[in-house]
């Protein structure tokens, strides 16, 4: 993953975990193709939490404000350029989806998204057994396979904290997001840097700026 010219390996970055859900219909789940159609709470975390797949991930979420919420499980420092990033599939145009941070919300557009130039492989869509109303039902909710080679593009947007008021510097620990439109989004992968490794990038430009110091007579 390349943010703002620095390139991460996913071991550098930190994910989320989801505080909140609320779906706008049955279709909630994108699981591997093949996966067990009923998977536990546990797996159905993981699409979305941990797996760096994306073949798998929590979609369709409601348009009402708030309905997805998410926690950094590393704090994220306010560096120049983005500091969160999105990937979603979609077989056209990117879904906008709304996120808000410390009250401040702004809508991300189909537009301001970037076309990863990989797609999702055959992938499951898993059908709850109702249209979730919280995180609870999302994971406690039997599930079915509804459709499956779902191959679409993954596409991937950067979300900069300056845009939400954040000053650069200050740390941002949580936020929300919903879907925008009748398209509702389909998040696959969602991480950011760590507050650990912005620092570890502020002290080497500081060190770089004392070797050059020194080389000069
Ligand atoms: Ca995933
Ligand atoms: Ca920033």
């Amino acid at each position: 993953m390349t943010l703002n010219g620095i390139e991460y390996t996913t071991s550098e970055l930190t994910q989320v975990t989801l505080t909140a859900w609320k779906g706008a219909s049955q279709g909630q789940l994108l699981q591997y193709n093949g996966g067990p159609t009923n998977p536990d709470a546990t797996t159905r975390r993981g699409f979305l939490e941990t797996d760096w797949s994306g073949n798998t991930g929590l979609i369709n979420p409601s348009t009402t404000a708030g309905s997805v919420g998410l926690s950094f499980n590393t704090s994220v420092k306010n560096i120049a350029g983005a500091d969160l990033f999105l990937y979603e599939i979609s077989s056209g145009t990117p879904d906008a989806f709304q996120v808000t941070i410390n009250g401040f919300t702004q809508t991300v557009n189909g537009s301001d998204y970037g076309n990863s130039g990989v797609s999702s492989a055959s992938s499951d869509v898993l059908n709850l057994s109702s249209t979730p109303a919280s995180l609870g039902d999302l994971l406690g909710l039997s599930s079915t396979r509804s459709s499956d080679n779902i191959t679409q593009n993954i596409h991937g947007v950067g979300i900069d904290f300056s845009d939400f008021g954040v000053a650069l510097g200050d740390t941002v620990t949580s936020f929300t997001m919903n879907s925008n439109g009748s398209n509702t989004f389909d998040p696959v992968i969602i991480a950011a840097i760590p507050e650990a490794s912005s620092l570890w990038l502020l002290s080497l430009g500081a060190l770089t700026g004392i070797l050059i110091k020194r080389r000069r007579p």
